[in-house]
């Protein structure tokens, strides 16, 4: 088969990108999105979000007509949901993963659903999750056959293929980087290979749909639990007035060692977040992963009670918060553990907090109620006289080669000078 007309369901930072990536193969690329602002802004040949590269080959489809974006689902002959899987946090604490964005995309496709249709989850998502996208969608249409019952016989083929790219280098890694293939039944992968044949170079790796779903989540808590240990280094480190950068360059010298970086948290709506799904399906293997999870969510507390002891010895303390990003070089600021430190320093009202991001042009509103000034560099690095280093932004690191962080406070959560 070859496909002429994808319908990408949610344009967000897998999905556009996806979506861009395919019309750019020369599909008819019908990008869904609920967001209506985030449509019109595409449909004008925009983006919403920042990626570098993205602007340049969204322009370039929509301009050729490759690309359309709506708010509405229209037939296709591929449905690629791309839509967030976040957590929810109960009652009793335990956080719970929230399927409901994956419940909407399957109503909203299911009525233009026709026979030979292939449906492809690319959500990171619980074990499991496929299958109830694939009864959500067998309950909505009782006219058609499904692969939970019919195999390779069904009219619908299913799949789940989760999204591993990095963010900043999002472009790149679509297509270089290697695919899981989880399909439903034998046909349901071979078709799914089809597709991401159209773009990938990478190799197009077929396994079971339960095994896709948990590699996905395997490897970001991987993540997450080597920096744990890095991040339980550190703590221990300053505790014991040892250069954690120094033990772990010496640590890695070892031919069977690689310890991460150590930093003021795990921050982004991925590794932060889905761990706990393996929490919450197997809370009582997944005691390693839960207290990664613990440790990283701890350290931000650890690096705000740092910045409030050096405080203390000055009657006028000035701090400048050097970053607010999850990570470098990028202006995303959700569940960044820098974002939290700034808030909670702000909240105690005991220091003048002068706020240094070169990616955004305004603080959120929340920073700003709290009377936090977003700054310049150079004016955070004249006024301060302590500088905290949250993000290992490039511009940061240029201007630790410079002399005046020579005569401040430094407290360099990343590592950087
Ligand atoms: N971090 C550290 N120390 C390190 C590495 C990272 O503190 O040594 C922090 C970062 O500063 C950031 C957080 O961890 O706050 C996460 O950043 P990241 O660069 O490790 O990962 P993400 O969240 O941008 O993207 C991850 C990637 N997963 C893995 O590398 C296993 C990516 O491939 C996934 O596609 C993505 O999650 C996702 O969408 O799930």
């Amino acid at each position: 088969m070859s496909f002429k007309k994808i319908s990408v369901i949610g344009l967000g930072y897998i999905g556009l990108p996806t979506a861009a990536i395919l019309a750019s193969r020369g599909m008819l690329v019908i990008g869904v999105e609920i967001n209506k602002e985030a449509v019109d802004t595409i449909n004008a040949g925009k983006i919403h979000i920042v990626e570098p590269d993205l602007d340049i080959i969204v322009r370039s489809v929509v301009a050729t007509g490759n690309l359309r974006a709506s708010t509405q689902a229209e037939p296709a002959e591929v449905f690629l949901v791309a839509v967030p899987t976040p957590f929810i946090e109960n009652s009793d604490n335990k956080k719970e993963p929230d399927l409901h964005f994956i419940e909407s995309a399957a109503k909203m496709i299911a009525p233009v659903l026709e026979k030979g249709n292939l449906v492809i989850l690319e959500s990171t998502s619980p074990v499991g999750t496929t299958e109830k996208l694939a009864n959500w969608l067998a309950k909505a249409r009782p006219d058609l056959t499904f692969p939970q019952h019919h195999g390779d016989d069904a009219d619908i083929k299913i799949a789940h293929c989760p999204e591993r790219v990095l963010p900043g280098q999002i472009l790149q890694e679509l297509v270089s980087n290697d695919r899981l293939i989880g399909g439903m039944s034998k046909a349901c992968s071979q078709l799914a290979v089809e597709l991401y044949r159209i773009f990938v170079r990478g190799e197009c790796v077929i396994t079971s749909v339960r095994t896709a779903e948990m590699a996905k989540l395997t490897e970001n808590s991987f993540r997450d639990v080597n920096i744990a240990f890095a991040n339980e280094l550190s703590m221990m480190c300053d505790q014991l007035h040892i250069n954690v950068w120094e033990l772990i360059r010496l640590a890695n010298r070892h031919p069977r060692v690689n310890i991460l970086n150590p930093g003021p948290g795990v921050g982004g709506h991925c590794i932060a977040v889905d761990p706990w799904f393996l929490v919450h399906t197997c809370p009582e293997h997944a005691k390693l992963i839960k207290q990664a999870r613990l440790t990283n969510e701890y350290k931000p507390k650890h690096v705000l009670q740092q910045i409030i002891k050096a405080a203390d010895a000055f009657k006028k303390p000035v701090i400048a918060c050097l970053g607010l990003a999850f990570k470098a070089d990028i202006d995303d600021l959700r569940e960044s553990p820098a974002l939290q430190i700034v808030q909670q320093l702000g909240e105690q009202k005991t220091a003048k907090l002068l706020a240094v991001e070169p990616h955004i042009n305004k603080l959120p509103d929340n920073l700003r109620n709290l009377g936090i000034e977003l700054v310049s560099l150079e004016k955070a690095l004249e006024e301060a006289n302590i500088v905290v280093i949250l993000v290992d932004h490039t511009v940061f690191k240029r201007a630790t080669k410079e002399t005046h962080f020579a005569t401040k406070v430094v407290i360099d959560t990343r590592g950087i000078i």
